[in-house]
């Protein structure tokens, strides 16, 4: 019979013409129009376009496949197969990974940019596949400073005894404790909550995620204490990863390059933007912020978490890049 026939190798030919095709299935805990996730849709266009339609990504946003810890699992397992986080989940996980998070290490947006875009950070990426992971490249996040709804924070005394939202990594906790702070370790979509409720007393944050995530309703006193820029980071599960051919590795890692630049327009003009919307919210920001307090007071954070001579040798290397 003729038709049936042309069905069936109709079918097959489909079937063939999608083989090995793939929409990778990407995790971010912010919004569908917050930098990270356009960048990550941008470099699943990329992709789309190089492989003639066969591989794409969908992006998940708003942690609804799970807080960043959750989804970090999930990657290295494969049942999920990118995921975007900030370092900070990954600090417990490889080690390298506690140096850009330090407090008070990169000297601006320039230098942290330089840093991360050159050899060190490619480094850095490559050590997490030991774990399990393909690091893929850093995004902006800008930097990070202190919002509590009970007070301004403008010196190292204020934050004694305060309990302060922090993300899951034991150099977050110990950074709070270097302040005479209590650390609440939490995930992101339980904070805007914890900081109505009181669980705790502040968080911190940069601006974007300030505002998308509504805090600023919450806490509305934002001092400008920018004691870390740990960046973002776009990881791919190394167990999917060593399933793809060099071809489609090759144009997923040049892709992820190539949504950087991308990534950092959209940042730096939402961070304009946020802190406009949040001011014109009424939000106050305190900016005669005694910096030096804080830096002073990090000394035994670094002590402890930068004392591997290989961490150690990051840092100065660190320091040491104009
Ligand atoms: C944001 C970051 C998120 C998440 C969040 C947090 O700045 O973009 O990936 O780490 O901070 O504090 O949990």
């Amino acid at each position: 019979m003729r038709a049936p026939t042309i069905l069936i190798a109709l079918a097959a030919a489909l079937v063939s013409g999608t083989a090995g095709a793939k929409e990778f299935r990407s995790s971010d805990v912010h919004p569908l129009d917050y930098p990270t996730v356009q960048a990550v849709a941008y470099m699943g266009k990329l992709i789309g376009e190089r492989t003639g339609g066969k591989n794409t990504i969908k992006v998940f946003g708003q942690s609804t496949l799970g807080s960043e810890k959750d989804t970090i699992e999930q990657t290295k397992i494969g049942a999920l197969d990118m995921v975007r986080v900030n370092v900070a989940p990954f600090n417990n996980i490889v080690p390298a990974t506690i140096v850009p998070s330090l407090p008070f290490l990169f000297k601006s947006t320039a230098h942290m940019r330089r840093v991360l875009d050159g050899p060190i950070g490619d480094e850095i990426l490559a050590a997490m596949e030991a774990q399990g992971f393909i690091g893929l490249c850093f995004y902006d996040s800008g930097s990070r400073s202190f919002y509590s709804g009970k007070k301004a924070i403008r010196n190292v005394a204020d934050t004694k005894g305060m309990k302060i939202r922090v993300q899951q990594s034991d150099m977050w906790v110990a950074m709070m404790q270097a302040i005479g702070a209590n650390a609440t370790p939490l995930p992101y979509a339980e904070v805007y909550t914890a900081l109505k409720t009181g669980v705790v007393d502040a968080a911190e944050n940069n601006w974007p995620s300030y505002e998308s995530s509504r805090h600023y309703e919450a806490a509305k006193i934002y001092s400008l204490t920018e004691h870390s820029m740990a960046p973002e980071v776009l990881v791919f599960s190394k167990k999917v990863w060593d399933g793809l051919s060099k071809e489609d590795q090759a144009i997923i890692r040049t892709a992820a390059k190539e949504s950087v630049p991308y990534m950092r327009k959209l940042w730096d003009e939402r961070e304009a933007s946020a802190r406009k919307t949040v001011e014109a919210a009424g939000s106050q920001v305190i900016s005669d912020v005694d910096k030096k307090s804080f830096s002073d007071a990090m000394a035994p954070v670094y002590a402890k978490f930068a004392a591997d001579p290989k961490l150690q040798d990051l840092v100065k290397r660190i320091q040491a890049t104009p």
